[in-house]
């Protein structure tokens, strides 16, 4: 039974305030904290002050005290109930926190206890990164995927080992300016340039490239184009299709997420009619919304989507939307958030959920989860990567 539920104002790994939630039940004290983006799309749930979200919390948590922690399904709808719409009652922050730490308090701190059939990830893991992350490229995210390998050691490993070639190539180029929010590498080289480092390093090591275009951050509204700085152009959406389809082409790209901005399926849905066989992944098209996601099949606009558990604002919301995702055979990548803390949850959800998780390589708040995995890995009977 819960007992009592107390908030507190903690740090993210970019130095951003965020809510640290204790859940203290019959049968011990379970936490939960809470991340945040900075390239935030336009339909993901809404985020309030983290002072007004603790004042909420002191106002609403006596609707769960008494309840059975054992009940998760019933005290995630029920912070789904209080929110409102899209999260304006309580914000992400606080239902993420709250929905994280009654799963923990539900499995004993044993989340991936709740799925039934577990398989282990692929980490998609950020070796260079620009854009709102900081750093010199206008693509936001450059990574390497494993997919090739028997355990979940050897992919953490082969993105470490990535990282470190690719830092060891651009130092020789007097080209490496240091990490950015993510621990990805930054550097002045441009896109292509830095496709290029990379694809070389995929190549030895046995591993794929993908990237994170996060084109709604590059998209100018009112000029109706998408607009790269480093490289001084300024690209149509028909330009934008061709100019993905060409880094696809030369670069041998396997993983392309938000190609375009968030409401422009149709040109979605073009790229992944050109190309079948690679992921076209939706992150900010999507936002971890059912809604959004059955929009997307309509239009055959994506095989991937990123499951992100605050865009949608609770943990069991973000089982549900990846539920309906498997079930539609769209791929999923449960994924961190730029602001991160050492919360390890979603390595836990991605074990029942996605063959994919988007983490980070290193880093102490990106290891947490890669390393929660390797644990796992030791600990589950007959562990197995998922299978592509
Ligand atoms: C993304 C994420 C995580 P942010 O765009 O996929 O890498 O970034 O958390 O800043 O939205
Ligand atoms: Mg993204």
């Amino acid at each position: 039974m819960i007992k009592d539920i107390t908030g507190f104002k903690i740090f993210n790994s970019r130095g951003e305030p965020t809510i640290l939630i204790r859940t203290t039940t019959d049968r011990g004290t379970f936490y939960g904290s809470a991340p945040s983006g900075a390239s935030v799309g336009r339909y993901e749930a809404k985020t309030l002050n983290i002072e007004k979200s603790l004042r909420i919390l002191r106002r609403i948590k006596v609707n769960f005290i008494g309840l059975r922690e054992e009940d998760f399904e019933v005290l995630d709808e029920m912070v789904v109930q209080l929110a409102g719409e899209n999260f304006e009652n309580i914000g992400s922050h606080l239902g993420f926190a709250l929905s994280s730490s009654f799963l923990k308090a539900a499995t004993l701190n044993e989340p991936y206890t709740y799925f039934k059939s577990l398989s282990f990830p692929y980490p998609i893991g950020n070796v260079v990164g620009g854009g709102k992350h900081g750093g010199g490229t206008d693509i936001q995210e450059f990574h390497l995927i494993p997919t090739k390998v028997k355990s979940i050691e050897e992919a953490v490993w082969t993105n470490i080992e990535g990282i470190k070639r690719i830092k060891e190539e651009l130092s020789k180029l007097g080209k490496l300016y240091g990490k950015n929010d993510e621990n990805a590498l930054v550097s002045d080289l441009d896109d292509e340039k830095t496709l290029e480092i990379l694809s070389k390093v995929a190549r030895e090591l046995d591993a794929k490239i993908g990237i994170d275009v996060a084109a709604g951050e590059l998209w100018d509204h009112k000029k109706g184009k998408y607009v790269y700085r480093k490289t001084n152009k300024e690209l149509t959406p028909v330009e934008q299709l061709d100019f993905m389809k060409e880094l696809i082409n030369r670069w041998n790209i396997y993983y392309v997420e938000d190609p375009f901005n968030e409401d422009d399926f149709k040109k979605f849905s073009e790229l992944r009619k050109w190309r079948k066989r690679i992921l076209i992944c939706g992150d900010d098209l999507h936002a971890t919304n059912v809604k959004r996601l059955k929009i997307s099949i309509k239009y055959d606009a994506c095989n991937s989507t990123i499951v992100k558990p605050n865009q949608i604002g609770t943990i069991g919301s973000a089982i549900k939307f990846s539920e309906f995702a498997n079930e539609n055979g769209i791929k999923t990548v449960l994924s961190h958030r730029s602001g991160e803390t050492n919360d390890w949850i979603i390595a836990d959800l991605s074990l029942g959920l996605s063959p994919f998780i988007k983490t980070g390589v290193w880093g102490g708040e990106r290891l947490a989860k890669l390393n929660r995995l390797i644990e796992l890995w030791h600990r589950i009977e007959k562990p197995r990567m998922a299978k592509l």
